[in-house]
């Protein structure tokens, strides 16, 4: 075994003690925790937080988190008294709105494997005997969530720590992080001195973008100040002595949350505007009259908090409102973590923007992607390196953040777009895509279309099927009908937001042979579909590799975590470039796609000429273009790419062309449909690290035998065994009952799985839902149940993929 790197934490707050703790529990034991404040109430977070474990999330991997939190603390206590109070929580509805949108919580809580129930509002008055009846609609219980003493978890966790060699040193201020000549760190310098290290973890909180500043990174991060207020004595609580009985209480309708206090209620409070602060405006220790971070309480932000708190609460009419604070915590620009290794700086990693709910999961799986390079829990979503350079601009992340706190509660639906800012990143053709009166959704930034009013018209004499009233949410059948005349003539679809990546240099065929799972040794001018997978063997995207030249490569990815791959271990002799911006794309798809495309080159582009999953460069009209044959929508045509000055002549050459062959446009709507029909794989909806390409359905893109590669080891072992589990396409015959993913998949009473990604399929009739199976239950054939909001949906296990399994189309 390797001797145990130095590593030094900085900062003890619930994040930090949790990874030292699972660090040491790693044999990781040279380890030292450093905090401005004094241990363990350090004046951060953690100190004043109410410690409300809601498990309830949209990510699975957020509820994973917070699961291993319950269970964690649940079995920890300090000198006797326990770390978490497994009092249960109840989210209520005042809405019939809310009261649908907790059966859609409920789903997901189900399909991640979270025992709850959505109960009546005489069990949410049984649960909690201070709710008024008149006002509430029904409520959901999830009998394992409670209240995590988050000082005291702190103690706990560091003091395990400390039996294993741990240090925790307080009032000590990390000044400067030092790096030697190669930008590795070296350690760090303090008020009281220097200490040297191998790796230093920020777990800094809200001071964590001062912190990583000094290594040179840029945290998207902002300190929001949040409101939380005390009653005093609550005449029904009289007596209570416990710190809490009753569950810890959601009124997400009103931004609002409520804990007890033995015969107190804590309360709070998300509805007021956005109160962001600046990392180096946090006072010291010394200027803060209660701790840093906690500034004094503005009354007037809470009044509405108070007034829909009398109503939902009515005994609160007989209880002053004692104290309040405004408390500091981080938000980020897509709410999810801050987790993972610096690029530039070596040795240099962060756990941040992470709440007490999920601190000791973080804890856990960064201290596993640490020690064993990879983390078991899927953490792509959390890595730091995931933003593009636009995301990390100060004004973008402070509008980002802010409009994060405002939503914290609010029903959001899974394509609705950010609001602001827009528009951001416009592709060439958006004014084209204006005239047509395109409908725009946002991607990575990018305005997309998701339909467009133009192609209105062309329902006539079409029976799109009218979906439920969730999936009829940013949609119109117009998608349905841009999906079928795809499939009858041509469509131009804008594939511009999809990252593309230049790899070139003497050394950029072996580095990709080494970092895919495809034999890239090919002629110049094809094309690999294959997989970056991770040493466990694990999938972290699914690219497309163009040859272009003997030394130069063109990556099709799935955005920037793929860039952080290879430029992280890229070579000397190895170049690689993110070209996305600069370029733009149009996939030119449908059977019809060659009569429109042929003409306008002198190159052949004919069935023989110009075969399937082949690149050339080449000129259609006055546009340079390289043109690759292949299509996630599962047609014949090509993706041409050419440099974004150009763009707007490629698209106005291509519909000229198309004219005669009644070419439409074709919005994100319609490509989803066609891709579900053909059975291509979305990542990071229909995989994830957690998944190995065979039970994926992905195995015909791993060339074992092609030499050596990142996760072939892994894979070797897995490939003799049965998969325990499968990707499986189902179908919903029911056209209305249109899912929409992340939805649990059930067996009689049993959750077996849940979806992925889903959609209709227009050209095939029937609706279409990926889900994760267990492998017995994976054949064609076998009859589920989906559950969808209140509804139990009937679905059967279908042979895959639905559309032209024999590849007709693409080959033709
Ligand atoms: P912290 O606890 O802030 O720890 C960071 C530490 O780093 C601090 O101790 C700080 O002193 C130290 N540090 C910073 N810079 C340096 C330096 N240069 N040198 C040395 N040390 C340094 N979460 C929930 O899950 N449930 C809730 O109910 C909940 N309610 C909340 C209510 C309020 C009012 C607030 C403000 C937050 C709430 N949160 C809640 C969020 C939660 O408190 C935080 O997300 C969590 O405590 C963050 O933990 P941390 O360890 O990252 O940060
Ligand atoms: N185009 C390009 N690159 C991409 C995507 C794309 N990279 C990211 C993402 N999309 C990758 N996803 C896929 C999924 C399937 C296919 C291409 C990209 C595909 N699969 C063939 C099949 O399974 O039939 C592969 C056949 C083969 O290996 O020969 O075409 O949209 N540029």
């Amino acid at each position: 075994m390797m001797p145990s790197p130095r590593v030094v934490v900085i900062g003890a707050g619930v994040v930090g003690a949790a990874l030292a703790d699972e660090l040491s529990v790693r044999g990781w034991t040279d380890v030292t925790v450093l905090d401005q404040g004094p241990l363990f109430a350090t004046g951060g977070s953690s100190s004043h937080a109410p410690g409300l474990v809601f498990q309830c999330n949209g990510a699975k991997t957020m509820t994973e988190l917070a699961r291993y939190t319950v269970e964690k603390l649940g079995a920890l206590d300090l000198d006797g008294a326990p770390c978490f109070l497994p009092v249960g929580g109840l989210e209520v509805a005042t809405t019939p709105q809310r009261l649908a949108e907790l059966h859609r919580r409920h789903g997901w809580l189900t399909a991640w494997g979270v025992e709850a129930r959505v109960v009546s509002t005489d069990e949410c008055v049984k649960l909690h005997s201070l709710l008024d009846p008149q006002r509430v609609l029904g409520g959901l219980h999830v009998p394992t969530d409670g209240l995590a003493c988050a000082v005291r978890a702190v103690t706990a966790q560091a003091r395990a720590a400390q039996r294993r060699g741990v240090r925790f040193l307080g009032r000590y201020r990390v000044l400067e992080i030092t790096l030697d000549g190669a930008n590795r760190v070296t350690g760090v310098v303090t008020d009281r001195g220097g200490f040297a290290a191998d790796i230093v973890v920020c777990c800094a909180g809200i001071w964590g973008p001062k912190v990583a500043a000094m290594a040179g990174m840029t945290l998207p991060l902002t300190p929001l100040a949040h409101q939380l207020a005390w009653t005093g004595p609550v005449p029904g609580l009289a007596g209570q002595t416990e710190e809490a009985v009753r569950p810890i209480l959601r009124h997400q309708d009103a931004d609002l949350y409520y804990r007890e206090r033995a015969d107190t209620i804590g309360i709070g409070f998300y509805g007021h505007s956005p109160l962001p602060i600046g990392v180096e405006d946090i006072l010291d220790h010394a200027e803060a009259e209660v701790m840093p971070s906690v500034l004094p309480f503005t009354p007037e932000d809470f009044a509405p908090a108070w007034a829909e708190s009398l109503r939902l609460l009515p005994q609160l009419r007989q209880a002053t409102l004692d104290e309040g604070m405004n408390g500091l915590f981080s938000f980020t620009p897509d709410t999810m973590p801050l987790l993972g290794p610096s690029r530039e700086v070596e040795g240099f990693w962060v756990a941040e923007a992470v709440w007490v709910t999920h601190s000791a999961g973080v804890g856990r799986a960064v201290a596993e992607w640490l020690v064993d390079g990879v983390s078991s829990v899927d953490l792509h979503d959390c890595d730091v390196n995931r933003f593009e350079p636009h995301q990390l601009g100060p004004d973008y992340v402070l509008a980002r953040d802010c409009r994060n706190y405002v939503e914290v509660y609010d029903i959001i639906h899974p394509l609705q777009p950010m609001q602001d800012p827009r528009p951001l990143r416009t592709t060439p053709f958006y004014p084209r895509q204006r005239e047509l009166g395109a409908v725009f959704l946002e991607a990575a930034g990018w305005e997309r279309p998701q339909w467009y009013a133009a192609n209105e018209t062309l329902l006539e004499g079409r029976d799109i099927p009218t979906p439920n009233d969730w999936a009829a949410r940013f949609w119109s059948p117009i998608v349905g009908a841009e999906a079928q005349v795809t499939r009858e003539r041509v469509a131009l679809y804008d594939m511009s937001a999809l990252t593309r990546l230049e790899v070139t240099g003497r050394g950029a065929l072996a580095f990709l042979q080494w970092m895919t799972t495809g034999d890239l040794d090919k002629p110049v001018g094809s094309v690999t579909y294959c997989l970056l997978l991770d040493t466990g063997g694990g999938i972290r995207s699914d690219i497309t590799v163009a040859r272009l030249g003997p030394d130069h490569f063109q990556v099709g990815a799935n955005g920037n975590l793929d860039l952080d791959r290879l430029l992280r271990h890229a070579p000397d002799d190895v170049t690689v470039r993110d070209i996305t911006a600069g370029t733009c794309c149009i996939g030119v798809w449908g059977p019809r796609a060659r009569d429109l495309v042929a003409p306008l080159t002198r190159d052949d582009f004919s069935a023989r000429g110009f075969r399937y999953f082949r690149a050339k460069q080449t000129y259609l009209g006055m546009v340079p273009v390289t043109a690759l044959r292949l299509s996630y929508v599962g047609e014949l045509g090509w993706e041409l790419y050419t440099t974004a000055d150009l763009g707007l002549t490629l698209w106005d050459t291509l519909w000229e062309a198309g004219r005669p062959h009644g070419v439409i446009a074709g919005g994100r709507g319609a490509f989803t449909s066609l891709r579900l029909e053909k059975g291509y794989r979305s990542f990071g909806a229909d995989m994830t690290p957690e998944h190995d390409p065979y039970e994926a359905g992905l195995g015909f893109a791993v060339r074992m035998d092609k030499g050596d590669f990142v996760g072939r080891e892994a894979l070797a072992g897995r490939r003799a065994q049965p998969t325990r589990r499968r990707l499986s396409c189902l179908t919903i015959a029911d056209p209305a009952a249109v899912v929409m993913g992340r939805e649990p998949v059930h067996v009689g009473d049993r959750c077996v799985g849940y979806v992925t990604s889903a959609g209709y399929g227009y050209t095939v009739g029937t609706g279409i839902a990926y889900a994760w199976l267990p492998a017995e239950l994976a054949a064609p054939g076998t009859a589920l149940h989906i559950g969808y909001f209140d509804q139990r949906v009937p679905a059967v296990v279908a042979a895959e993929p639905l559309f032209d399994p024999a590849m007709t189309r693409l080959r033709s």
